[in-house]
């Protein structure tokens, strides 16, 4: 068994803790992220459309899907040069991570030579690099990893139940076979899905199942809440209770213990509050930029305000200089005790 596995998380389990009293399933939660990170410091990933819009999917979420009419003007593929600027202002900015995607169903070969210089020039800037460009072959992935990408992209969305009604061009299957391809050519795998498309708590739990039972489990798992766009399906999907938002990353903290769980799409509509639970849930990574890859995300000032009233740095950086330390906060918190 490698390090990153568990097997004892089913539906059922992971069910019963989705179903916790709040402060249960937090507490909980917090005690498997303390064991494993600090829980003041936060990854910070920016992510660029390199290839936007056109998308021969139908994924009912996708404001880059060609079966909907929304507005997104299909481009090319961006030149390197033009990819390594927006990388290196990433970067500037604080980024440790750049994530690249593309609106494919899956790159074309004759793609791959631009890609792999793509991802050559953003590791050379000193960046982690993502990049998620739909399905791939197992030779295509060899050739990414040779190229020496570090994380490829590849979400699983929802339950395999709900799948169908998101999702009709590709199967489940698919995506697995995917996930095999991106593990077999030794690169890490990001890993999640999208929370507040109408599915069940149930439908949660059962996607939730499925990551915790990749093997190993993805090193980093992205829990998007859905971005209503207008002119998709789901434009107009029921109002999401954001404690569920919650509850499905302090349960994916707990199946994963040492994965990166990301607040992704759907931030900035959380607000503060509901951002804070999440990083009290277990919650250490972000994308972080002005832009996802066609909607709005979190201002980078708004970002860097929150963090500072919450007392979170980014992954790197030292604590600010008037910060305590996690360690010094809770040896506080003991010495208030009334001693016996
Ligand atoms: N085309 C590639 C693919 O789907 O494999 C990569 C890009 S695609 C935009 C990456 C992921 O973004 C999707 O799997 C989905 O989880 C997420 N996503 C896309 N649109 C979203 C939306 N409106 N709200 C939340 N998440 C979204
Ligand atoms: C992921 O799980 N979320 C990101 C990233 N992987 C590529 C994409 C979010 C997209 C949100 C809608 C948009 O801007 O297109
Ligand atoms: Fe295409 Fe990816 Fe959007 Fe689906 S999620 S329509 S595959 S860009």
């Amino acid at each position: 068994m490698t390090p990153t596995q568990t097997t004892s998380w089913n539906t059922q389990r992971i069910q019963t803790l989705l179903d916790l009293p709040l402060p249960e399933l937090l507490w909980q939660a917090q005690q498997v992220h303390r064991a494993h990170f600090d829980p003041t410091e936060i990854q910070l990933s920016s992510l660029l459309s390199i290839k936007t819009g056109g998308c021969a999917e139908d994924c009912a979420y996708c404001p880059q899907s060609a079966h909907y009419d929304v507005g997104v003007t299909a481009g090319k593929l961006m030149d390197v040069d033009a990819v390594l600027a927006h990388a290196q202002a990433a970067k500037d900015a604080g980024a440790g991570r750049f994530c690249m995607g593309a609106a494919w169903r899956e790159p074309k070969d004759r793609d791959l030579d631009k890609i792999a210089a793509i991802v050559r020039g953003v590791k050379a800037l000193g960046l982690q690099t993502c990049m998620t460009l739909g399905m791939l072959t197992a030779e295509q992935a060899q050739r990414l990893a040779d190229a020496g990408l570090d994380y490829y992209n590849h979400n699983l969305d929802t339950s395999p139940e709900f799948y169908g009604r998101i999702i009709t061009t590709r199967t489940y299957q698919e995506r697995l076979d995917t996930l095999q391809h991106v593990r077999a050519a030794g690169m890490a795998v990001c890993c999640g899905g999208i929370v507040g498309m109408g599915e069940s708590r149930a439908d949660r739990a059962a996607l939730l199942a499925e990551l915790a039972a990749l093997d190993p489990y993805p090193e980093s798992v992205p829990i998007n809440a859905l971005v209503r766009v207008a002119g998709t399906p789901l434009e107009h999907a029921p109002d999401l209770d954001p404690f569920e938002f919650v509850r499905t990353v302090a349960a994916a903290r707990i199946v994963m213990p040492r994965a990166w769980v990301r607040l992704s799409a759907g931030r900035k509509e959380l607000g503060d509050g509901i951002q804070a639970l999440c990083f009290l849930a277990g919650a250490n990574s972000i994308f972080y930029g002005d832009t996802l890859l066609v909607t709005g995300n979190a201002e980078v000032e708004a970002d860097r305000a929150l963090f500072s009233r919450l007392g979170l740095r980014a992954q790197g950086l030292p604590p600010a200089a008037d910060a305590p330390a996690a360690g010094s906060v809770t040896r506080r918190t003991i010495a208030l005790q009334p001693e016996n």
